[in-house]
């Protein structure tokens, strides 16, 4: 049976919307960040089933940058997208805590995550890169982006498909104000501009209209 899939990019970018540099981050030392990331990426929503989990859904070269340490993302299942990877039999018996479930498309994630077979998906968040934003930004399915603005520049060769500017945003896209971001998240987010080891950010929430 198929459930619908609600998707949420999650993202943090430069001004210019540098997302990545020669298959990393452009920046290093974004610790507390990086720690929103994982927190949002885990939680549940309030009324979920309590074993349920929340989905990352990543291109094969995002997959490749997270630090062998830190993979799969723990706490979540993860789903990697990869053409050379045929979707054969990802199905029964795999271990989320060891081992990524290996699709060829953004379109077999999304059956996978929606498919009885994984009815404990709770939310389904889009990771990276920009490949698989630039899919799931063409998905009716994409309603929500959490973006970290990086008021710092840094040099980028990745870039997020669609520019998110305040004033002059893709008129399709609003920012949402706080009182919604923390209550979609599910805590206080920080308010206003973040600075850590001299990089400053901003943490948005934007919806689809
Ligand atoms: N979104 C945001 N807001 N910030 C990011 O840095 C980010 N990065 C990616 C996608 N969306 C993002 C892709 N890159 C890890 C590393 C790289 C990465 C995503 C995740 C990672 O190692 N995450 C661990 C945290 C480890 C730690 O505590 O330092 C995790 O458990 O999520």
């Amino acid at each position: 049976d198929m459930l619908p899939v609600e998707l949420t990019l999650v993202l943090a970018a430069t001004r210019s919307m540098g997302i990545g540099r020669a298959g990393t981050l452009p920046w290093t030392g974004l610790k507390k960040e990086m720690a929103y990331f994982a927190r949002v990426t885990k939680r549940l929503p309030s009324d979920a089933h309590p074993q349920a989990l929340n989905a990352v859904i990543m291109g094969r070269k995002t997959w490749d940058s997270i630090p062998p340490k830190f993979r799969p993302l723990k706490g979540r299942l993860n789903i990697v997208i990869s053409r050379s990877h045929p979707d054969a039999a990802p199905a029964e018996g795999i271990d989320y805590a060891a081992e990524p479930v290996k699709v060829s498309s953004l379109e077999k994630a999304m059956e996978y995550v929606s498919s009885s077979a994984s009815d404990k998906v709770a939310r389904v968040f889009i990771i990276g890169g920009a490949q698989i934003y630039g899919a799931a930004l063409q998905l009716k399915e994409a309603k929500r982006i959490l973006l970290t603005k990086v008021i710092s520049d840094f040099e980028c060769d990745a870039f997020f498909p669609l520019k998110l500017f305040e004033s002059q945003g893709d008129a399709i896209w609003v920012k949402k104000p706080k009182e919604e971001f923390d209550a979609w998240t599910g805590e206080e987010v920080p308010d206003g501009i973040q600075e850590e080891n001299g990089t400053e950010y901003e943490f948005q929430m934007w919806e689809k209209i």
